[in-house]
């Protein structure tokens, strides 16, 4: 009986610890074309395979009907909005060819690039965001009860909310 008791309080201890290490995941996607050159004096492109050249990219980054920075719907965080509970983490991983960062801000504005920000007021979280090389993978913990707002300070129209909703 005694190890029975043992036994469930076991599975009970495992499944708490699984539920805590839980996780969920947001991709950081781009879709550059790795046999541009154009991208080499900023970055490069270090994906295998991708067809958004740097023309393309820049041909996009204003609307016509816009003067403030709109950009390429291929750089994007995969998905925009999740939900967790209080007790998962958030992996974030940089899936793209580029560097992007991944930062909770206050409110959504421009980045930290001054030609990817045009017509936009800075979030001032971006001054001191950090970086996400292609490739990197960062891991969030302890996000409060509520809604968080993240955003790309180097082409802040990647955006996304994570909703914290308790059980
Ligand atoms: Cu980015």
């Amino acid at each position: 009986m005694r190890k029975l008791m043992q036994f469930t309080i076991m599975i009970l201890l495992f499944s708490m610890a699984s539920v805590a290490a839980a996780a969920g995941k947001i991709s950081i996607v781009d879709y550059c074309d790795p046999n541009d050159p154009a991208w080499a004096p900023t970055g490069g492109c270090l994906l295998k395979e991708g067809d958004v050249t740097f023309a393309e990219f820049n041909a996009l980054l204003h609307s016509v009907l816009s003067s403030a920075v709109v950009g390429h719907p291929g750089w994007r965080f995969d998905p925009s909005f999740t939900e967790l509970r209080p007790r998962e983490s958030l992996r974030v991983t940089n899936d793209g060819g580029r560097t992007h960062t991944f930062t909770e801000v206050a409110n959504f504005g421009g980045g930290k690039v001054p030609p990817l920000n045009e017509g936009l007021i800075p979030a001032p979280e971006c001054a001191g965001s950090t970086d996400i090389p292609a490739g990197g993978r960062i891991e969030l913990r302890g996000l409060a009860s509520g809604d968080h707002l993240f955003q790309c300070c180097i082409h802040p129209w990647m955006r996304a909310m994570v909703k914290v909703e308790d059980d």
